[in-house]
């Protein structure tokens, strides 16, 4: 099936480690049809946790490309992993997806990471929904989760969908956009349908009703002045205004659930379908084209062929996949691109898609979809491809700067040079994992997000080729010898409304003796 840029929508899955992303993402495949049967986290089973070191860790560490197909619209789902170490994976999610939606245990609230993420979402301007999870849990509290929300983001969120009892009364959700009532069913592989709205609810339904058309009205006159004079809006209104308002960030969306207990999920897959913005509503990129020249494009299925490589895996069975969204025009397999970064023609041969590991071959890509390259020998992350008659050049992921370094090296000689091949070809799947040779200490230093990605690595290494790795702290070239005790010290004081900002650095350096550490 062959899916036109208007019924497509592209999702990236994000929140704190352990909000239930990747049990969300099992349950959307599970009521979008694409698996009989979902699978629990702790069973290693799951479609978006498939590689050793996740079925082990059971934490995603990659990002998974997904997919449903609800009626006749292709939903890219994209899984990222919550843990900082792994933020590199997040990103990629982030840059492909027009649609972010940011999970939030309802019982913890709003945690660190999903902090960091709605930091990476104001930069870059996203469209974003909220889904509070785990609301089956003792404890938790939707409206008290929107508090928090409110508090650290300074935004309201608008409820499409409200919890019916909460923590060990929790019985499911009501969808306040189609004006459905969702029941718990009766277990995790059973499908949610919709019923009538309990008579209990009725009121809860109406204030929720309300503040939604308000948000569908918000930002676009014509509405806001039918909503003032006639105080409600039909039913299409506040499918155009939420879209609007949704695509041009201007309004978060809400969701109730529980992911393990399949509840919540289908109203959130409704909602992408109906609302989310297809790729032709993405936010504008910035890119340089053959002329030098720079332009700001949006997804278009009628300019030439361009595409970015958002990502690079290496699989033990298919070999290199190069992760591809295809900006403008179609990409086919037996269409020549111009790999814009090395001025190098190929061809793809074969077009793919994944299913968490599943590849399923494609006629063709069109704008605003998202697939996969096998096998080039080109392509690297954040390389252009485009039409060899019209290059485009896109704008490479932004990533975090390295915070950990670590001296490596084989315990024997012989290993030197496996063990430099594996450590770059890490470094090309994950572009926030570096190695470099410092010619002044004679190290091979590698640098990443953390202890736990150094590790991961680490032990992949040892997995595919049996070897022993020695580690240390890098050593510190000193280009300049400290000869008398010196000091300084430095406050810093700000206040501009708000929290104040206070700190204070004392600094003390000496000699030690020759020698001595
Ligand atoms: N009680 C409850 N547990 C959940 C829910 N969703 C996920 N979990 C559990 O939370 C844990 C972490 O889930 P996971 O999907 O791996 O979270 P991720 O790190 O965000 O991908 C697993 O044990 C899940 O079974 C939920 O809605 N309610
Ligand atoms: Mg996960």
């Amino acid at each position: 099936m062959i899916f036109s840029t208007d019924k497509i929508r592209n999702i990236a899955i994000t929140g704190h480690g352990g909000t239930g992303k990747t049990t969300l993402v099992e349950h959307m495949l599970f009521t979008g049809g694409a698996i009989a049967k979902p699978e629990l986290v702790e069973t290693g089973r799951t479609v978006s946790d498939y590689t050793d070191e996740e079925i082990e860790k059971k934490i995603s560490i990659h990002a998974t490309l997904t997919h449903i197909v609800q009626n006749d619209t292709k939903i890219n789902i994209i899984d990222t992993p919550g843990a900082s170490d792994f933020v590199g994976d997040m990103i990629v999610g982030l840059r492909s997806c027009e649609t972010i939606a940011l999970l939030i245990d309802g019982k913890a609230g709003v945690q660190i990471e999903s902090i960091k993420v709605w930091r990476h979402l104001q930069e870059r301007n996203k469209p974003r929904l909220l889904f509070v999870n785990k609301l089956d849990e003792e404890r938790a509290s939707f409206d008290n989760t929107l508090a928090d929300v409110h508090e650290k983001f300074k935004v309201t969120p608008v409820a499409i969908t409200i919890p019916m009892g909460e923590g060990p009364s929790y019985k499911g959700v009501i969808d306040v956009l189609h004006q459905k009532a969702y029941m718990l069913p009766t277990g995790h592989d059973k499908k949610e349908s919709p019923s009538d709205i309990p008579a209990e609810y009725k009121d809860k339904v109406e204030a929720a009703r309300a503040s939604l058309s308000e948000a569908a009205a918000d930002g676009d006159d014509e509405l806001m002045e039918k909503y003032l004079s006639e105080g409600v809006l039909s039913q299409e209104e506040i499918v155009k205004g939420l879209r609007e308002a949704f695509a041009e960030n201007r309004a978060i969306p809400a969701f109730a659930g529980s992911a393990v207990k399949n509840s919540g999920v289908l109203p959130l897959i409704l909602f992408l379908e109906a609302i989310a913005p297809s790729p032709l509503f993405g936010t504008p990129e910035k890119v340089v084209l053959g002329d030098n020249s720079e332009k700001e494009i949006t997804v278009n299925p009628d300019a030439p062929f361009a595409g970015l490589i958002f990502k690079t895996q290496i699989d033990q069975f298919s070999g290199k996949l190069s992760f591809i969204k295809v900006f403008q025009g179609m990409l086919t397999p037996e269409a020549e691109y111009l790999v814009v970064d090395e001025g190098k023609k190929e061809k793809a041969n074969k077009l793919f898609i994944l299913q968490g590991k599943k590849l399923e071959e494609v006629p063709s890509l069109a704008a605003g979809d998202i697939g996969i390259i096998a096998k080039s020998q080109l392509l690297k992350t954040n390389y252009s491809v485009s039409d060899p008659a019209h290059p485009v050049k896109f704008m490479p992921l932004k990533l975090p700067q390295p915070v950990h370094a670590v001296a490596i090296s084989a315990a024997s000689k012989k290993d030197e040079d496996k063990l430099s091949e594996l450590l770059h070809r890490f470094s090309e799947e994950d572009l926030t994992f570096t190695i470099k040779y410092n010619a002044e200490t004679k190290e091979t230093v590698i640098s990443g997000m953390g202890e736990q990605q150094i590790n991961m690595i680490l032990d992949k290494v040892k997995h595919i080729q049996k070897m022993d790795i020695q580690t240390r702290l890098p050593r510190v070239a000193y280009r300049e010898t400290i000869t008398k005790k010196a000091g300084g010290e430095y406050t810093h004081k700000k206040q501009t409304g708000g929290h104040g900002q206070y700190g204070k650095v004392v600094l003390e350096v000496e000699p030690l003796e020759r020698g001595q550490y």
